[in-house]
């Protein structure tokens, strides 16, 4: 007989992301868990942050909801187990697209190293002279292939996606991801907040219909920056990590990020000014108030 949480529930875990955990119930039913880890300079830290698991899963499903018009989700009406309320979705197995859809509103991370290399994005010639947080002339679909766990994502060509998944899923991926960019960029906007990219994760229904699925528009699955100090040519503040990025990198924290040694636990000071940036990343984009 299974043992430790949600055994014994008629729940079968499936697989563990970095910072998520995906199980299956007994009927089909997905549930999609996302814990407190945190993830920075690519390790997953030993230290949690208090309640981001659910503050990420009431931003999904408020993006979700806004979202609806554009593209329907893989959520579905179905109790959650009580040791994980509040922290998962429930949701219907799709046939996922083996794609991670990424849109590009801002030049950052890959798309700055692919513009250097290549003077564009995507095979989508840019102006010279742009540089790390330049705002982009039009968001553009970036769309990369899934790395095994531990592996980095590759970019994909126009053509790799065709031969992927056909014509006319590569068009809809690339419809459906700009339409959702560009709509939490303009959300964000009126609060403050530049989503420079978002990566999104499609798959199709029983029926044939592409649904949206995984979580959306969170500081995990996007780059959210404070508009108030973007400052193109230097690398953004980023409005979710910094305080851990800050220090990780200080003398105080006593870890040398090229060392190949794991980062140390967090101070209780840091952990706490990071949940209360997801807090504040929470209200300012909804409008709600946390808790
Ligand atoms: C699915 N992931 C990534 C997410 C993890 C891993 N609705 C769905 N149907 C079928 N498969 C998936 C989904 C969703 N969402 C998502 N892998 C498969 C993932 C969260 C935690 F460990």
């Amino acid at each position: 007989m299974t043992t430790g949480p949600a055994g014994g529930r008629g729940l079968r875990h499936v697989y563990s992301g970095k910072v998520r955990e995906l199980y299956q119930a007994s009927d089909g039913t997905l549930l999609l868990v996302a814990t407190d880890r945190i993830s920075a300079f690519d390790y997953v830290l030993q230290t949690p942050i208090p309640d981001k698991g659910k503050i990420l899963t009431r931003l999904s499903a408020w993006w979700f909801d806004q979202l609806a018009d554009i593209v329907p989700s893989h959520l579905v009406d179905a109790p959650i187990p009580a040791e994980f309320a509040d922290r998962a979705m429930a949701c219907r197995w799709l046939s996922m697209v083996p794609v991670e859809c990424v849109a590009r509103g801002y030049l950052t991370g890959t798309g700055l190293a692919d513009y250097h290399r290549d003077g564009g994005v995507a095979g989508v010639e840019l102006p010279v002279g742009l540089g790390d947080g330049s705002r982009l002339p039009e968001p553009i679909f970036d769309p990369d292939t899934k790395a095994a766990a531990g592996q980095h994502d590759e970019n994909l060509t126009r053509a790799d996606l065709v031969a992927l998944v056909g014509a006319d899923t590569a068009a809809e991926l690339e419809r459906i991801t700009l339409a959702v960019y560009r709509r939490g960029a303009d959300v964000a906007a009126k609060r403050g907040i530049i989503v420079a990219d978002t990566k999104i994760e499609l798959g199709f229904d029983d029926a044939g219909v592409l649904r949206l699925a995984d979580e959306v528009l969170t500081p995990d699955s996007s780059r959210f920056w404070p508009a108030e100090s973007w400052q193109p040519g230097r690398a953004q503040l980023s409005f979710d990590k910094q305080y851990v990025r800050d220090w990780l990198t200080s003398p105080a924290s006593g870890w040398n990020r090229g060392s190949g040694e794991p980062p140390p636990p967090l101070p209780a000071s840091v952990v706490d000014q990071t949940r209360q940036t997801y807090i504040a990343a929470f209200e300012r984009i909804t409008g709600l108030r946390w808790g």
